[in-house]
C-alpha cells in the first residue's frame, strides 16, 4: 500500500523512543553515531495499531544536542530506520523544559505534592519555548487529515500552538489528541499553579484529551470550570467555539511479551536459580523508578514495622526492592536517594545476620529477563506509590505469576487501583496498614490466591498496551466528526 492511501498517524513525546550515541568505533562520518530503538510502554501500545492502515511518524527530541552540521544526516537515518523526526532543543531550553518546569513543578504538582514546587519564571519561559520548538518543527509537516498524538505533560501547550499553526480552510480534517500519563490533580491543588489558564488552554486545542482514570478526567473538567468559567459536560469542554472531548483510556501492558519471556531457557535457569538462593525464605518484590511518588520509603518503613511485629518472619521473608537511579539532576530526587539508603541500612542492620539480609537493594536498571524472573519468583508484590497515574509494574507482576499466583498489594493512591480488582488495596501512609499487608500476603489462602489471580489476570490480558493505543485513536477518528467530511477507516 502507499503511504497517500493510508492514514498518517503523528506521534509525539518530549522524547523520541531512540537513544543516539557516539559511535567509539566510527570510521567516518557515516558512522559517527549509534542508535539504539527503546521498548517502552508507549512503543508496546503503539505496536497494537493496525499498522496496515497507518504510517506512523515520531516526533520527539532526541535526547541529545547535535552540532547543526550533523542534523541532516542524523535526521535522514532517523527517518529511514526509525520513522522518527528530532526535535532540536537548545541545551539550556531542554534542560529548563526538562528538569525545570515538567519534572520540577508539573511532576510534583500533579502528584499532590505542592511543597517540593520550585515555581520559576526561567524554567516557565523554557517549558513556551520547547513546547513553540516542538510546533515549529511539527507544523510543515501535518497534512490534511493527519492524526496527532501528542503524549504527557512536557507537552501541554503543544495542541493549541499547533492548532494555531494550522489554518483550519486548508487543514478542516487533522485531529489533534493528547493523552496525560500522570494524574491530573483536583482543582483544589491544580490551581495552585500560577499558570493554570495557559497549561489548559494549551490543552483544549486538542478534539480529544485522554486520561487512565475516570477521577483524572472529572478533575480536569472541574478545573476547566472553575478556572476557564468554561461549560463542560460530562465529556466534553466548550472552549472557543469547538467541542473538546474527554475521555478515559487505562493503559495496558503486552502481557505475551512477558510470558514469552518466561519461557526462555536463560530465563528458566535464572527462576531455578533464583528459587534455590531464596529457599525457605518467602520473596516480597518490589520495582519502581527511584521517584519520591513511589512511596518507596513507605514501603521500607512498613516493612521494619512488619518484621518489629512479626519477628516469627525474620529470615523467612526478603524484599527485593529493584530502584532504578531517576531524574538525578533534581534535588528532590537525590536528598530521596539519601533518605531510602539510610533506611535500607538501618533495616539490614536491625534484622540482618551474618549469613540473611532483609532487604536486597538494587539500585540500578535490571535486564528484561531478570525483571521477569524476579517477578515470576516473588510470593507477592509491593506497589506502595503515594500518587501514580497508573502504574505498570502491578500489571506485569500479574503477567508473570501464572504458576505461583502471587498476592499483588496495590497503593489506592495508583490509577491501577480503580481496575486491578482482586488485590489487596491499601493506603500507604499508613504504615500499620501496610504492615498488615504483608502478614496477610504471606499468610493468604492458596484457593484465595487463586481466586485473585484469575481476576486479575482476566483484566491484564483483556485490557493491554494494544487495546490502549486502538480505543484511544478510534475515539480520535470518531470525534467532532459531523463538523468535517473525513472518511476515516
Ligand atoms: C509513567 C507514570 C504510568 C522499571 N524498572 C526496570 C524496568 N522498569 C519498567 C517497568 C515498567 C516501567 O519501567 C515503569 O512503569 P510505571 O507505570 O510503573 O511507572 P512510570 O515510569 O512512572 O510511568 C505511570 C506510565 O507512565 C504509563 O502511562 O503507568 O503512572 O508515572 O514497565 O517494568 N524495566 C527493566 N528494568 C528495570 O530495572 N527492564
Amino acid at each position: 500500500m502507499v503511504e497517500t492511501q493510508k492514514q498518517r498517524l503523528i506521534l509525539v513525546s518530549n522524547r523520541l523512543p531512540i537513544t543516539i550515541g557516539l559511535n567509539a568505533h566510527s570510521s567516518s562520518n557515516d558512522d559517527k553515531y549509534k542508535y539504539h530503538a527503546s521498548a517502552g510502554g508507549l512503543v508496546t501500545g503503539l505496536n497494537g495499531l493496525d499498522q496496515d492502515k497507518f504510517t506512523m511518524r515520531w516526533f520527539g527530541w532526541p535526547g541529545v544536542s547535535l552540532p547543526p552540521a550533523d542534523r541532516p544526516a542524523v535526521g535522514a537515518y532517523l527517518l529511514e530506520h526509525f520513522g522518527a523526526v528530532p526535535v532540536h532543543l537548545n541545551p539550556t531550553t531542554a534542560d529548563l523544559h526538562y528538569n525545570g518546569f515538567s519534572n520540577g513543578i508539573l511532576w510534583p504538582l500533579f502528584h499532590y505534592q505542592p511543597g517540593d514546587i520550585n515555581y520559576d519564571e526561567l524554567c516557565w519561559e523554557a517549558y513556551k519555548q520547547a513546547n513553540n520548538d516542538f510546533a515549529d518543527t511539527l507544523a510543515p509537516h501535518i497534512k490534511d487529515g493527519d492524526f496527532i498524538w501528542i503524549h504527557d505533560y512536557h507537552l501541554m501547550l503543544l495542541p493549541s500552538l499547533l492548532r494555531s499553526r494550522l489554518d483550519p480552510q486548508l487543514y478542516p480534517r487533522v485531529k489533534i489528541g493528547f493523552f496525560l500519563h500522570i494524574p491530573f490533580p483536583s482543582s483544589e491543588i491544580y490551581r495552585i499553579l500560577p499558570v493554570r489558564r495557559e497549561i489548559l488552554t494549551g490543552a483544549l486545542g486538542s478534539d480529544l484529551l485522554g486520561f487512565h482514570t475516570y477521577d483524572y478526567a472529572r478533575h480536569f473538567l472541574s478545573s476547566c470550570a472553575r478556572i476557564l468559567g468554561v461549560h463542560t459536560m460530562p465529556n466534553v469542554v466548550e472552549f472557543e467555539g469547538r467541542s473538546v472531548n474527554v475521555g478515559t483510556f487505562p493503559i495496558g501492558i503486552d502481557p505475551d511479551k512477558f510470558r514469552e519471556c518466561l519461557t526462555r531457557d536463560s530465563v528458566i535457569q535464572r527462576v531455578n536459580s533464583l528459587k534455590s538462593t531464596f529457599e525457605g525464605c518467602r520473596v516480597l518484590i518490589g520495582v519502581d523508578r527511584l521517584d519520591y511518588i513511589k512511596g518507596v520509603p513507605q514501603k521500607l518503613r512498613a516493612f521494619e514495622l512488619f518484621l518489629q511485629q512479626h519477628p516469627e518472619w525474620i529470615e523467612k521473608v526478603v524484599l527485593v526492592q529493584v530502584a532504578v537511579p531517576s531524574r538525578q539532576d533534581v534535588e528532590e530526587y537525590q536528598q530521596l536517594r539519601d533518605v531510602v539508603n539510610e533506611l535500607v541500612g538501618r533495616i539490614n542492620g536491625k534484622f540482618g545476620t551474618v549469613t540473611f539480609m532483609p532487604i536486597h537493594f538494587v539500585h540500578k536498571s535490571v535486564n528484561l529477563e531478570e525483571l521477569v524472573a524476579v517477578y515470576s519468583v516473588a510470593d507477592a508484590c509491593v506497589v506502595s506509590s503515594t500518587r501514580d497515574g497508573m502504574n505498570l509494574v502491578s500489571s506485569e507482576y500479574i503477567a508473570c505469576q501464572e504458576e505461583k499466583h502471587g498476592v499483588l498489594i496495590l497503593s489506592e493512591f495508583a490509577g491501577a487501583s480503580q481496575s486491578l480488582n482482586g488485590s489487596i488495596i491499601v493506603n500507604p501512609w499508613n504504615v500499620e496498614e501496610l504492615a498488615n499487608a504483608f502478614h496477610d500476603a504471606l499468610t493468604m489462602s492458596e484457593e484465595q490466591k487463586l481466586a485473585n489471580y484469575n481476576k486479575l489476570n482476566r483484566y491484564v490480558n483483556k485490557y493491554t498496551a494494544s487495546h490502549w493505543g486502538s480505543a484511544f485513536v478510534t475515539e480520535l477518528k470518531q470525534v467532532n466528526q459531523t463538523n468535517d467530511s473525513s472518511q476515516l477507516l
